[in-house]
């Protein structure tokens, strides 16, 4: 039996996104954090950095977000992966930019407009971070001239892990209007089976 530590409101939404996609079973394991859970001696024999999300298979562990997911799809739906090693690279490719790149600004901007009360949010990291989103979900809109997907114009790891990385958008409130074919893309997303069970454990 597969289980999940974490909430599927947080980093750990990638990785219920991914269960829901590979349709395997699984079971959620919440961790609280008020009460410490996450640095708890039973919690850092999982993960001894101390952080959500984890995933135990069996007796098979895993922590980081991006490589649960990975491992998710590598184990029960492979084709999310790509099915080339160009498939697969490209899909990487597009992982790694979405948490390495793209969140980064996202994750600033997310910590003072929903974490930070009101008068003592920090403007200038508010600014800057915005600032330097429109470059970047230029290039994705670019992308997706002409296509459905990201790669190979089929759904992939890729397309998800982007998508909820252009979520937090939805958060901080940052305006999207300008990007037609990242609204048609995430709206074509939403239409997905997977994305409908995920979004309804957020809800
Ligand atoms: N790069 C990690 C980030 C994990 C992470 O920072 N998780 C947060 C919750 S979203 C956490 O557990 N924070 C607790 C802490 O840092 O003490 C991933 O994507 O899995």
């Amino acid at each position: 039996m597969i289980t999940i530590y974490g909430s599927p409101k947080s980093s750990a939404g990638r990785c219920f996104w991914c269960l829901e996609e590979a349709g395997v079973e699984y079971k959620n394991q919440s961790i609280d954090f008020k009460a410490g859970e996450h640095k708890s001696e039973e919690f850092l024999k999982i993960n001894r950095n101390g952080k959500i999300p984890a995933l135990q298979d069996g007796d098979f562990t895993i922590w980081e977000s991006l490589a649960i997911s990975n491992y998710i799809a590598d184990a029960y739906k492979p084709e999310l992966l790509g099915t080339t090693a160009q498939e697969r690279g490209l899909v990487s490719q597009w992982s790694i930019w979405s948490v390495a790149d793209l969140q980064v600004p996202m994750i600033d901007a997310f910590i003072q407009l929903v974490f930070v009360p009101e008068p003592h949010r920090n403007a200038e990291i508010i600014k800057k971070s915005f600032e330097k989103l429109p470059a970047m979900l230029s290039s994705l809109e670019t992308e997706l001239e002409g296509k459905d997907y990201l790669v190979s114009n089929k759904f992939t790891l890729a397309d998800l892990n982007v998508s909820f990385v252009v979520g937090i958008c939805d958060d901080i409130k940052f305006d999207l209007a300008p990007y037609n074919n990242i609204n048609q893309w995430r709206a074509r997303l939403a239409e997905r089976d997977g994305t409908k069970r995920y979004k309804a454990l957020c809800s």
